[in-house]
């Protein structure tokens, strides 16, 4: 049989089968557990063949090849270990609050570089829109005006529900975006029913966690599945090849051929195509601010 991969916990993983849509917790088999060790073996939204034990129980006898991927890595033992998001993702939406939290365009451009960087798309999802007027919305413009989509929302009000609904029917995507924004909310209101649990934001710091603990992917009634995932404090790029960085700005990539060096960084070198758009007001100055405070940080881990 095969099917999805929705939770993984502790050892085990629910799997939802294609053919009846029900649900078996299962675990992986041994011989699984030999190969692909620079990864995680079997995550959120991997396809798998399983084999019923008993009732409501399996095995994962294989995992398909993954198709896409949502991955951070981080160093381990001389190299890499990639910690995997949500397997075979068509679309990530990157969700910050208009207000309370405050969005901040620099940390939108580290979600926006990872998901870049991994080759996902990407919309920006500006929640709670109940909380501010127009002005609020500003921050957000620019994310327009270089083409990913803005979907303005309120889980309170609610709105902009429908369009997040379209963007999603029949995908795998995942809710991304630091503590408190309502990326749970949200989906409560996307999908009736689900119960996810959210929290005041109070209540999240003062106890130093995340309200959501573990990302789940959840089968939606219009064909997909979402993932839910907990807010990520820090996200750091030490991960990204520096000369990645650029590529991950979707804006500069016309420009890119056109700097007099190759090796162009687009921070101090004479007859740089980037700089030059930058000047003429094709490319902002905020991003280009983000670009380079983001190039520093990026592989700053060698190995
Ligand atoms: N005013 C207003 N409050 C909202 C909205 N969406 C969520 N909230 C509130 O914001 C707080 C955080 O919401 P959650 O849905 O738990 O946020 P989250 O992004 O899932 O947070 P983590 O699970 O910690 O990553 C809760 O108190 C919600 O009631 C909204 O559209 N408007
Ligand atoms: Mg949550
Ligand atoms: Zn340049």
């Amino acid at each position: 049989m095969i099917g999805t991969i929705l939770r993984a916990q502790s050892g085990f993983f629910w799997v939802q089968l294609d053919e009846t849509g029900e649900t078996l917790r299962c675990v992986l088999r041994g011989r699984l557990k030999k190969i692909r060790q620079y990864t995680d073996l079997a995550t959120l939204g991997d396809r798998v063949r399983v084999m019923a034990t008993s009732p409501g129980e399996g095995a994962i006898e294989e995992v398909y090849e993954r198709r896409t991927k949502l991955a951070r890595k981080s160093p381990k033992g001389g190299g890499w270990f990639e910690q995997i998001i949500v397997a075979n993702i068509d679309l990530v939406l990157v969700t910050f609050a208009v207000a309370n939290p405050e969005p901040h365009v620099r940390m939108i451009d580290r979600f926006l570089v990872v998901a870049e960087q991994n080759g996902i798309d990407a919309a920006i999802i500006a929640n709670k829109c109940d909380l501010a007027d127009d002005h609020a919305r500003s921050v957000f413009k620019i994310y327009e005006q270089i083409g990913y989509p803005v979907i303005y929302t309120s889980a309170a009000r609610p709105q902009g529900i429908e369009e997040v609904r379209a963007l999603i029917r029949g995908k795998i995507s995942a809710f991304s975006g630091p503590s408190g924004v309502g990326k749970s909310s949200l989906l409560n209101v996307i999908q009736p029913g689900l119960a996810l649990r959210t929290g005041a934001i109070s209540d999240a710091v003062r106890k130093g966690q995340h309200t959501t603990v573990a990302a789940e992917l959840i089968p939606l009634h219009e064909g997909g599945f979402v993932a839910d995932t907990p807010g990520i404090r820090e996200l750091g790029l030490y991960h990204i090849p520096a000369d990645e960085v650029e590529w991950c700005f979707r804006e500069f990539r016309p420009f890119l051929d056109d700097c007099a060096f190759a090796n162009c960084t687009h921070d101090h070198e004479p007859d740089c195509a980037v700089r030059a758009a930058l000047q003429r007001g094709e490319i902002s100055a905020e991003r280009y601010e983000s670009y380079l405070k983001l190039y520093e940080e990026a592989g700053q881990i060698m190995v």
